[in-house]
């Protein structure tokens, strides 16, 4: 009989297998074939547990333990289960492993909650196929309407339906839940960065996470030929995007307060050796603690970005996701705090630099978030580690937390 840690080490395994870029990290895409597997071992394994599992119209998970209360808000657990490009195992199903355990500990101990417990599991978190990113837990709360979902579309132009639909997912299912359905959510996540592990504390409170956004960049010049135009007679996409890309670091730099700027993703057209590229497209993310600081970079990059409009280039720039920094629940901090004094599991605050569901939930229900080491602070790539002892704390954490929040009124 396999005991909590080692439970966890077997979901974990498992999931991770479920990658498009086996050796080279955990490349998971929304509606792919490895959300497929993914999808089924997390249904699976639901049932197992005796949950009442279903699927919404976006493709999130739930799979629920019905308490004495009928129709009553569910105190909520999860996290995503999709990936960055290459990146780790632990980003998202660290949070959805931890979830499936708690519900297990319920069935397991014969604990029948008065309001009843929701494990989900949420899609396109990290924005990676469609973009923008949050998108199944803002689809939830309706920050996402029918036709901004439809027209999502990936690099080969395949519809977020169209995707779906590839993988037997249905989306006409009901979509958007109304907030007096949600008691509450906890979501585990890992940190993601060094301060956990430099402390030597298995587990972080969060206190608050920080706002962000991310903006598309787009610019047009004339593609030519490399070798018979002259210097003085181009507008070179790429050029000019490297001009604008290269003096980005410094605004959030001057903004100080810990804001930063990251430009993680660049696509050029046609993309040939012997060829001027006439189109660039690159992503531009921002994020700090106030949101003071993220409008501010905001506006000195777009202003940057319209200086170049001039020569024969074109800019444009469209913001695919705007979110205020979130301050989370403080009752249910001080109850995670609680519980961890309760199971001697030493503790700090933390903030999150990251993003997450939990800061969509945060404006619609009362929101909690755990955070665990993550070795040498490294995510969103294949060294991504963190110790399956650390998630079984998170585990006892949330387990006597939702067990007080699944009581009280
Ligand atoms: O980008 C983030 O902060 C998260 O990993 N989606
Ligand atoms: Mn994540
Ligand atoms: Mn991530």
């Amino acid at each position: 009989m396999l005991d909590l840690k080692e439970r966890i080490e077997e979901h974990i395994d498992q999931i991770s297998e479920f990658t498009a870029t086996p050796g080279k990290g955990t490349t998971r895409l929304t509606y792919s074939q490895e959300d497929l597997q993914t999808r089924n071992y997390i249904k699976s394994k639901m049932k197992e547990n005796g949950l009442k599992v279903k699927e919404d119209g976006f493709g999130n998970i739930f799979g629920k333990l019905e308490g004495t209360l009928k129709d009553a808000p569910s105190v909520m657990i999860g996290s995503h289960f999709d990936s960055v490009p290459n990146g780790g195992s632990y980003d998202g199903p660290a949070g959805v492993v931890a979830a499936l355990e708690v519900a297990r500990l319920f069935v397991e101990n014969k604990f029948t909650p008065k309001y009843p417990l929701e494990i989900i599991a949420l899609v396109e978190e990290e924005g990676s196929r469609f973009g923008g990113g949050l998108m199944g837990s803002r689809g939830i709360v309706g920050l996402l309407s029918n036709d901004d979902f439809r027209n999502l579309k990936d690099k080969d132009g395949v519809s977020t339906e169209e995707a779906m639909a590839k993988i037997g997912l249905d989306p006409s299912l009901p979509r958007i839940r109304d907030p007096k359905t949600m008691k509450s959510f906890l979501e585990l996540h890992i940190e993601q960065g060094p301060i956990l592990e430099e402390k030597k504390i298995p587990v972080g409170v969060v206190e608050a996470i920080v706002g962000l956004t991310q903006l598309e960049v787009t610019i047009k010049g004339q593609a030519g030929h490399a070798g018979t135009t002259p210097m003085d007679r181009r507008a070179d996409a790429l050029v000019t995007a490297a001009q604008i890309i290269g003096q980005l670091p410094q605004f959030a730099v001057a903004e100080g307060e810990g804001t930063v700027i990251t430009t993680g993703r660049l696509n050029v057209f046609p993309n040939g050796a012997n060829v001027i590229p006439d189109q660039v497209v690159f992503s531009v993310d921002i994020r700090s603690g106030m949101e003071k600081n993220v409008l501010n970079v905001i506006e000195k990059t777009k202003e940057l970005i319209d200086s170049f409009n001039k020569d024969g280039i074109e800019t444009s720039v469209e913001q695919l996701l705007y979110i205020q920094p979130k301050e989370l629940n403080a009752g249910i901090r001080s109850l995670l705090k609680e519980k961890s004094e309760g199971l001697n599991i030493p503790y700090c605050s933390i903030n999150s630099g990251a993003g997450h569901d939990a800061m969509v939930f945060s404006d619609y229900t009362e929101v909690g978030m755990l955070f665990i080491p993550s070795k040498d602070g490294l995510s969103h790539c294949p060294e991504e580690w963190s110790d399956s002892e650390d998630i079984a704390k998170a585990v006892q954490i949330f387990y006597e937390a939702a067990k007080s929040l699944t009581e009280a009124e």
